[in-house]
């Protein structure tokens, strides 16, 4: 497995904190693009991320640390998928994930449309059985099929609810799905907080701990970036209004490695970068680098505004009861496997982040399932 060197890989980062064989930390590229149906250009999220990533600080003060010299951060050459599609396409994102997985990775994924998330969670479940997906999204992608494919962007959870207990999904800023998928979220069980019901009030002032409340121990996270609120996330290709903001979205991760739970793995797909539009892309840099401080988080700070937050609350009414075998509240520090690294940095910011341009329109076609949607 080769990795891309210093002007390419997640950071910027130089040789010798971005080495596979040291680093705790795997970065796989999956820009896989095949069943748009709005707007294109998911392809060039990879790329579009890393970009942006060489603007992103190494150190966080809210964690007071360098995590990628700490831990390192190997990032992988992209996955050339060739002619691959669908099932054969997934199946080399899941071998190369389970692959680093067994060798002691955290892994995140970067897509790529939403079809691709279906190997990495496939990969993890296989060695966290226990596992939960904590899925942010404006769309609940529980179509049975869309466009005619079972592998669309549009379908991917209702892939995974096939091997996954869908009870053991948990959605979060859904604000666009067709009648087929609120049945299914109805008779199957899947824990969906709708961005009308957050808004609303009807999980709490403290929404952050109802949805924390519903996940098991272990935690995989999938982000579709079209969960932000178009105005901070224009490129990608569904932007819906009534989206997210970064800072309550933090408050979320915050919460639930507060709880004790553990981040297990990740992905962000869905990412269109805009030719000369470069705030979106660097703010999925910045949510990777933040995810991955929360993941290694083994000394928490203290956070005042949630437990502020937690006084405030006493709503948990409408929350979905937590899965089988989940024990909420467990205040174990997350942990992973790593080996310490030094190093100092210094870096010069500016400059501007080129993005690849979004292609194509309005995909004409069949649809299956009902309704209009997209990512
Ligand atoms: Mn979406």
């Amino acid at each position: 497995m080769k990795t891309l060197g210093p002007k390419k890989n997640f950071l910027a980062i130089g040789r010798e904190h971005s080495r596979l064989e040291d680093a705790a930390i795997a970065i796989v590229s999956a820009p896989y693009e095949h069943t748009v149906s709005y707007g294109g250009g998911t392809a060039k999220g990879p790329a579009g991320i890393l970009a942006a990533s060489a603007f992103v600080e190494f150190y966080d003060d809210e964690f007071d640390r360098e995590l990628c010299f700490e831990k390192g951060i190997a990032t992988l050459e992209p996955i050339d998928f060739g002619k691959r599609t669908d099932g054969k396409a997934l199946a080399m994102i899941q071998e190369a994930v389970g692959r680093l997985i067994d060798m002691g990775k955290f892994v995140v994924t970067l897509g790529g449309e939403h079809t691709i998330a279906t190997a990495p969670i496939l990969a993890h479940l296989a060695r966290y059985p226990a596992m939960s997906v904590l899925h942010f999204d404006a769309h609940s992608d529980l179509r049975d099929s869309y466009e005619g494919s079972k592998y669309s962007h549009a379908s991917f959870a209702a892939r995974v609810a096939e091997t996954l207990d869908p009870a053991r999904i948990t959605q979060v800023g859904i604000r666009a799905q067709c009648r087929e998928e609120a049945e299914f979220i109805r008779d199957r069980g899947v824990k969906t907080f709708y961005a009308n019901a957050i808004r609303r009030g009807v999980h709490g002032d403290y929404w952050q701990r109802s949805v924390v409340d519903t996940l098991g121990e272990e935690v995989y996270i999938t982000f579709d970036v079209d969960y932000f609120d178009p105005a901070i996330m224009p490129s990608t290709g569904t932007p819906e209004p009534d989206g997210f903001l970064y800072s309550e979205t933090l408050d979320l991760i915050r919460t639930l490695i507060r709880s004790g739970r553990r981040i297990i793995g990740f992905d962000v797909v869905e990412l269109a970068p805009v030719a000369g539009v470069t705030h979106p892309d660097l703010l999925a840099a910045r949510l990777i680098y933040k995810l991955l401080n929360c993941a290694f988080a083994e000394m928490l700070p203290s956070y005042p505004r949630l437990n502020a937050m937690a006084q405030r609350s006493d709503v948990s009414g409408s929350v979905p009861a937590p899965p089988a075998g989940a024990k909420p509240g467990r205040r174990t520090l997350a942990t992973h496997a790593g080996k310490a690294k030094s190093g100092a940095s210094n870096r010069k910011k500016g400059g501007p982040v080129k993005g690849g341009p979004v292609k194509g329109g309005p995909v004409k076609g069949a649809k299956d399932g009902g309704g209009k949607r997209g990512a």
